[in-house]
């Protein structure tokens, strides 16, 4: 393997092509080396000033290049279990974006795969991971001065959702997050999910129910809720409130700078999550690329994708049935122990 971690970016839409950006500018230790995108002209588009890049049609292309030493994978959740098995018998580092896979029963398959191999070699994208604020959220439950942890209250608001968007992608796109952050504060599995149906905005596209209330309970019975609003127009805001024994946790909210002029105080909304999360995805890749270029992947992991994955089936069914779901979870891999 070269010094500088060669990759390839699988996918140059929204968040790959954020993700190329960010190699190519900001990470040390990486290059972009391939773009591959079914849209030859996005390829292009994406590799424009990338010195030494190419710019493909065909992941197996990258899959076969010896100049390619890593994967980041960021098309569609539904075109990733193939990627990642070939990427997984290449035996290279993968950053694969949320979702690992879009149902449980690929995403074992893809646990089964990387345990058979015996090494960790797949990260999955939940940038939340590596937002300051979720690591001291994190380190206050783990620490336990506020005493034991007892509920946890998401607000995931997003401005407005991309053509396509089902009422289940309110689940699998976005509550998806918030199952990966309540696991990541508790370090506990979810156990069931359920979702209440209430007044809902006329602003939101045809077939979404939107706003939804997300109720969750994790194996020690911390109760968490989440509301999802992804028509909230006036920007986008990701905040959890954490009750504890001795004390109340608030992250995410509004910072600065807040200006007062003209009669009136106050400060900006972040538009979209690229910017909201900016600061973290940087971490979370440099990260990956560090431990990749030590042989050892950390981060989130094909377990906890498919352990995400598990709670989406339950969140789902519990959307159109109106029942309480319980999440069922295969045994975890000595691997991810
Ligand atoms: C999007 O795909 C993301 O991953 C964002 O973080 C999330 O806030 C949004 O709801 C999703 O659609």
């Amino acid at each position: 393997m070269s010094p500088t971690l060669r990759v390839a970016v699988i996918g140059a839409g929204r968040m790959g092509a954020d993700h190329i950006q960010r190699l190519h500018h900001r990470i040390s230790g990486a290059e972009v080396a391939a773009v591959v995108d079914i849209d030859e002209a996005r390829a292009n588009a994406a590799i424009a000033g990338i010195e030494g890049a190419v710019a493909l049609t065909d992941a197996q292309a990258a899959l076969d290049s010896p100049d390619v030493d890593a994967l980041l994978i960021a098309t569609p959740g539904f075109l990733h279990h193939d990627i990642l098995l070939k990427a997984l018998e290449r035996d290279i580092p993968i950053l694969c974006e949320k979702p690992l896979t879009p149902d449980a029963a690929s995403s074992w398959e893809i646990v089964q795969a990387e345990a058979k191999l015996g090494r960790k070699r797949i990260q999955v994208g939940f940038m939340r991971r590596y937002d300051a604020e979720y690591a001291q959220l994190r380190a206050l439950v783990a620490g336990g001065e506020l005493g034991e942890l007892l509920m946890l209250h998401h607000q995931h608001r997003n401005p407005d959702t991309p053509a396509g968007f089902t009422n289940e992608m309110l689940i699998n796109d976005s509550v998806v997050h918030e199952f990966d952050a309540i696991r990541f504060f508790t370090n506990e599995e979810i156990t069931s999910v359920q979702v209440r149906l209430g007044k809902a905005t006329k602003n939101a596209p045809a077939g979404q129910h939107d706003p939804q209330h997300v109720l969750i309970e994790t194996e020690s019975g911390v109760l968490a809720d989440v509301e999802i609003y992804v028509n909230a127009l006036f920007g986008y805001e990701v905040a959890t409130q954490a009750s504890f024994e001795t004390g109340i946790v608030s992250i995410g909210n509004d910072s600065g700078p807040y200006v007062r002029t003209a009669g009136k105080w106050g400060g900006n909304v972040t538009p979209g999550f690229e910017e909201r999360f900016g600061a973290a995805y940087d971490t979370e890749i440099q990260a990956w690329v560090d431990a990749a270029a030590k042989g050892e992947l950390g981060g989130p992991s094909a377990w906890d994708g498919y352990a995400t994955a598990a709670c989406c089936e339950a969140g789902v069914e519990a959307q159109r049935t109106g029942q309480k779901v319980a999440v069922k979870l295969n045994a975890k891999p000595s691997l991810y122990s």
